[in-house]
């Protein structure tokens, strides 16, 4: 079967949540990275691309490019909040999530429901969660996924199909094939490579050459659509979940449960196979009408104990009080620990008690 590959990138990321964060910037030329001659542009809004500018490019060059742009300098610790909150919200939905920079992922989605209706959503809560923009790419592997979400910046979807390879990627400046830098492009530019349908006839022992055997054949089976590199998971992440929108809407609680407590089998299941123990459940509701509620429970301790987990599902559902028909549900495992460790806590933690009980 086909892997079903997300790749999603936040749309100017910097810019855009400056002009969250001030509403006087909104639709304007807006460049982050300094005011002084000697900074360089980190990024800036889809406005001031408008004038050429773009990441990396020296301000200086910027302001003749752009004179009536507004300048800001960036404050990282604000970006990387508004990221932790997008990745905390996909992780806590989805098995298997690789987070490749502070504004992109992957998500391996192969067997969930269909991958643009899981685009839109995801697209949908990012921008409820933060008022910021993201673009999808869907493809069956991580270079196509990645090279899609790129296609119809910002705010962009697009899928890449099996049908379409190659002739759709023949057009395309080899600057799009991600993992060739800017020099190897150059290069290649210079044997009169531009396109990837010049790559395509050039003679592959050539391009050996210029980019050393085990690389040239890497991005030669990349273009052909063959890369089978895995989503690979954030080692740090910190929820597990599971959600789905029912097919109709319902106020059926024995159903409501079924579903509960199988992403509670599945999930239960998968950190174990990692060795993790949660400490927090939450179940995640949608009202028909789109209000939505979350209701978490801590326990004393971190467990991966079918039982305990059941139990306190079970409790956390009959205390649910479900005042409208549901649209959506969900359940996630967070405050993850490592079963080794806290096995090595349980041991520190019995040593003090038995001190303690002999005083
Ligand atoms: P990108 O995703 O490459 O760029 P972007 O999000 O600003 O724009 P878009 O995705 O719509 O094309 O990088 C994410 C952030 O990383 C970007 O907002 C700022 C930072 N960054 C730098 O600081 N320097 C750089 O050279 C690049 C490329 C990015
Ligand atoms: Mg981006």
């Amino acid at each position: 079967m086909n892997r079903q590959i997300i790749h999603f990138d936040i749309d100017a990321f910097f810019a855009s949540v400056e002009q969250l964060d001030h509403p006087e910037y909104r639709g304007k030329p807006l460049i982050v990275g300094g005011d002084s001659d000697r900074s360089v542009v980190s990024t800036c809004s889809y406005e001031a691309r408008a004038y050429g500018v773009h990441s990396a490019m020296s301000i200086v060059v910027a302001k003749k490019l752009c004179p009536n742009g507004i300048y800001v300098y960036g404050n990282m610790q604000r970006y990387s909040d508004i990221s932790s909150q997008i990745f905390d919200l996909i992780e806590s939905e989805f098995d298997t999530v690789q987070r490749v920079s502070i504004d992109e992922a992957y998500i391996d989605v192969t067997g969930l429901e269909n991958p643009i209706e899981i685009a839109k959503r995801i697209k949908k809560e990012v921008n409820e969660l933060t008022g910021l923009t993201i673009s999808v790419g869907i493809s069956y592997n991580k270079f196509l996924a990645k090279l899609a979400s790129d296609w119809n910046k910002p705010n962009g979807i697009f899928e890449i199909v099996p049908s379409q390879i190659p002739d759709l990627l023949r057009p395309l400046p080899i600057i799009k094939i991600h993992g060739l830098g800017k020099k190897s492009c150059e290069k290649l530019n210079r044997i009169g490579i531009f396109t990837i349908d010049d790559l395509y006839s050039y003679p592959s022992e050539l391009l050996n050459d210029i980019l050393g055997e085990a690389w040239a054949k890497e991005i030669i089976d990349r273009i052909h659509g063959i890369d089978d590199r895995p989503v690979k998971e954030y080692a740090e992440r910190k929820s597990y979940g599971r959600e789905t929108t029912l097919e109709e809407d319902s106020d059926d609680r024995e159903l409501l449960y079924a579903i509960l407590y199988k992403y509670l089998v599945k999930i239960q299941h998968r950190l174990d196979e990692k060795s993790l123990m949660p400490r927090t459940l939450t179940i995640k509701i949608k009202y028909h009408d789109f209000e939505q509620f979350t209701k978490s429970h801590s326990l004393e301790y971190n467990t991966n104990d079918f039982n305990i987990l059941e139990a306190t599902l079970i409790n956390m559902f009959e205390g649910l009080n479900l005042e409208k028909p549901v649209r959506l549900i969900g359940l996630s495992f967070s405050n993850l620990e490592d079963a080794d460790y806290k096995q090595f806590n349980i041991l520190e933690g019995l040593g003090a008690y038995s001190t303690s009980m002999h005083k």
